[in-house]
């Protein structure tokens, strides 16, 4: 039952699935349903993703001082709260500079919200799983688009991606409010 079905049934209710709208959050199908620029590249060859699997999505390291951008739109089904889990991989070598990511989600009238900051200085040589909270403000009873985007800046003299796999939005807590 998707969450437009649960919204008619007045009841307050639980739903585990995934965001209707999302789609081919694991690279698995190449660059469907995403947009990548800048020089980010969404890889379907090899088996360098989260899980031993061929897609991902790789965005900096190729050593130039800009942005690179990985990004979908899709329906928010209504009342979600939505919860944004990926996978991220990003090995650090001291001397190949530094680089940030940016995970953000825009909402229908255009106004960017935050949801995540990385750095690689922080983080290990394997993949780990990240889960972030969309704002409250998107739960809304009618559905609307959101634009979720990673945003990778780094520096010229770095080598190492960031690799982004596994992107799943899940509604886990869907509460009808009470006429
Ligand atoms: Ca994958």
């Amino acid at each position: 039952m998707g969450a437009l079905a649960l919204a008619a049934t007045g009841s307050v209710a639980q739903a585990d699935g995934p965001g209707e709208g999302l789609v081919n959050g694991g690279f698995e199908n190449g660059d469907t349903g995403w947009s990548a620029w800048g020089g980010a590249v969404i890889w379907h060859t090899g088996a360098y993703g989260a899980g031993g699997t061929s897609g991902v999505a790789e965005l900096g390291g190729h050593t130039a001082d800009h942005d690179e951008v990985v990004q979908q739109t899709f329906v928010l089904p209504p009342y979600c709260s939505g919860r944004l889990s990926f996978a991220m991989r990003s090995d650090f070598v001291p001397s190949y500079g530094f680089r940030e990511l940016t995970v953000r989600v825009s909402d229908f009238t255009g106004q960017n919200h935050q949801l995540g900051y990385y750095t690689n200085k922080s983080q290990s040589q394997t993949y780990e799983t990240l889960n972030l909270a969309l704002p409250d403000s998107m739960r809304r009873p009618a559905p609307h688009a959101v634009t979720l985007s990673f945003v990778v800046n780094d520096w010229d003299n770095n080598t190492e991606p960031f690799l982004i796999d596994d992107v799943q939005l899940r509604c886990p807590v869907f509460i009808r409010p009470r006429k």
